[in-house]
């Protein structure tokens, strides 16, 4: 592919040393070469989704998604300018997400189970134009595009957006952007604090899909591709949406939670060749498989990522069916995974080695190389590291050190040169591949008032999982008992999201402190590990 200087809307890829070269045209809009490219290259008629409601065509999805920037631009929402969505895993999101970028809009994707105060505030910090919503979301997501100030943001179902794509022509000249101009945000809600605006630009999404879908994973038109995690969570929007986009392959969507049941479902009757799933649900898949086969002889390719693979779980996995899944190391902000384990070469229990294309280091705290086996600090640098967290310029200032990323974990490399996860720095836990802050449980079991002082680590479980483990100082030590025990794991339970509570608590006398009072949660992990 060579562009010549009048063209537009083109990525021009070269060999190069380590990695092939990409390269944008001046003018580019991203949604040209992950939509309309398919029919201009002759793929029309292939099968863009599919879900239990029926096939899509990239001519239809096409279509669809010019109606909709079309749609969307009627409604008086500028180049960029923000438009949250709130929208579950259905064709729908498609249309917007897509719609909106040719149309220069700024689509900010966010988790559909959040509340309304939640959504306030991410109304107000994204200073978005307009919400789209899901239906059935309606009530919470209308409290909330109403700020604290008063100011009424409007708000439209995705009801509303189709009736008037129905109207809207099917064609839509793209928006003339550049490769580095604002494209989409995600939210990460991180360490500590209020979730932080991601903004990546229109050259990150090509960057993932070329570097890691179609340079590992090898994903091509011919895929049937499925992914378990949901299109919000950035491991999701890869898998399930622009690395099939991007080879022109086959998406099978389905808006239900993720669970074991509903993979399995999913896979038996739309037989994907290639799955992603997050490690927690392989392990509740494989014990699922204990009571009696499921036919997972699609797949091809497994990826794994969002917390790390025990080796267990990939053994077991390939006992049962064939497959090696490939866990990779991935984060919102470099929008997906940059080490990875590949076909050829795997070792169990770790990330494996980096993605060519990007550059990782092991830093200790003043920012030097540590020596071989020593543990520090994962650096990474490469094509799709975030532009910046919106507006906060002190926490983009300390986690994006120039062309640098500091992604929080700590890291090792193994003799063989495997890149081995001991943790994080921040002492954030990744539970079931979702955020899990200590703080935000110990605080809660503060509540509780047989407890004066608690603390919170993470432990492994029987499979390699981490999970949040407590330590707990009573206000009356005869209080420790079994029936205690069951009233804090209960009452967490019952005010913690799902997977936030202690899977075991221990009494102890006092809890590991610095001299200015701090908790030293790193000697409770020694503990846990002993
Ligand atoms: C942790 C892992 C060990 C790690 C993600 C793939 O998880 C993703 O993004 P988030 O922003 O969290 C990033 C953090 O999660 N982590 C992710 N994968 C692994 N730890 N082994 C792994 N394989 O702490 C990282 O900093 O929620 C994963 C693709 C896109 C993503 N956004």
């Amino acid at each position: 592919m060579t562009a010549n200087m009048t063209e537009q809307h083109k990525v021009i890829i070269e060999p190069g040393a380590r990695a092939p070269v990409i390269r944008f045209t001046k003018v580019f809009n991203v949604a040209v070469p992950f939509i309309d490219r398919h029919v201009a290259e002759g793929r029309g008629e292939h099968v863009a989704l599919r879900s239990t409601a029926g096939d899509i065509t990239y001519t239809q999805l096409a279509a669809n998604v010019a109606r909709c920037g079309n749609a969307l631009k009627s409604l008086g929402i500028g180049r960029g300018e923000r438009l949250l969505m709130v929208v579950r895993d259905t064709p729908e999101f498609f249309y917007v997400f897509w719609g909106a970028i040719k149309a220069g809009i700024v689509p900010v994707s966010v988790n559909t189970l959040l509340k309304a105060e939640d959504y306030r505030y991410l109304v107000e910090d994204s200073a978005c134009t307009a919400v789209v919503y899901t239906p059935e979301l309606e009530a919470e997501v209308t409290a909330g595009a109403k700020t604290a100030a008063g100011k009424q943001v409007q708000a439209l179902s995705t009801d509303a957006v189709v009736a008037l794509m129905r109207t809207a022509q099917d064609s839509l000249v793209p928006e003339q952007t550049r490769s580095d101009e604002d494209c989409f945000w995600l939210y990460s809600s991180g360490s500590t604090g209020k979730p932080k605006g991601v903004v990546h630009v229109h050259r990150d999404m090509v960057i993932t899909s070329e570097r890691y879908s179609a340079g590992i994973l090898g994903i091509k038109a011919q895929d049937v591709v499925f992914c378990a995690s949901k299109l919000f969570f950035s491991y999701g929007f890869g898998g399930g949406m622009t690395f099939p986009l991007w080879a022109g392959a086959t998406i099978v969507l389905c808006d239900e939670l993720p669970s074991p049941e509903m993979s399995f479902r999913m896979i038996e009757k739309f037989r994907p060749t290639v799955y992603f799933a997050v490690p927690t649900l392989y392990g509740r898949q494989l014990q699922a498989l204990e009571a009696g086969p499921r036919d997972l002889s699609s797949i091809r390719v497994a990826a794994s990522a969002g917390e790390a693979l025990p080796a267990p779980i990939f053994h077991k996995w390939r006992e049962q069916t064939g497959v090696s899944i490939l866990d990779g190391i991935g984060s919102t902000e470099v929008l997906h995974i940059f080490i990875s384990n590949r076909h050829d070469d795997i070792k169990p229990g770790t990330s494996g080695r980096p993605v060519p294309g990007y550059e990782v280091k092991i830093v200790d705290e003043a920012g030097n190389p540590v020596g071989q086996g020593e543990v520090g600090t994962l650096m990474v640098k490469g094509e799709s590291n975030a532009r910046c967290y919106w507006n906060n310029p002190q926490k983009t200032a300390l986690t994006m050190r120039g062309e640098w990323l500091d992604t929080g974990d700590m890291y090792t490399i193994d003799e063989q040169g495997y890149y081995v996860n001991t943790g994080r720095g921040d002492d954030m836990l990744k539970v079931g591949a979702m955020w899990c802050s200590p703080v935000e449980i110990e605080s809660k079991l503060l509540e509780h008032p047989k407890v004066r002082e608690a603390a919170v680590v993470g432990r492994a479980d029987d499979e390699g999982l981490i999970k949040p483990a407590a330590y707990v100082v009573l206000k009356r030590s005869d209080d420790a008992s079994e029936a205690t025990v069951e009233e804090m794991r209960q009452f967490c339970k019952s005010q913690l999201a799902g997977y936030k509570y202690p899977r075991w608590f221990t009494f102890v006398d006092e809890l590991p402190k610095t001299v200015t009072g701090k908790i030293q949660r790193f000697k409770l992990r020694q503990r846990s590990e002993a």
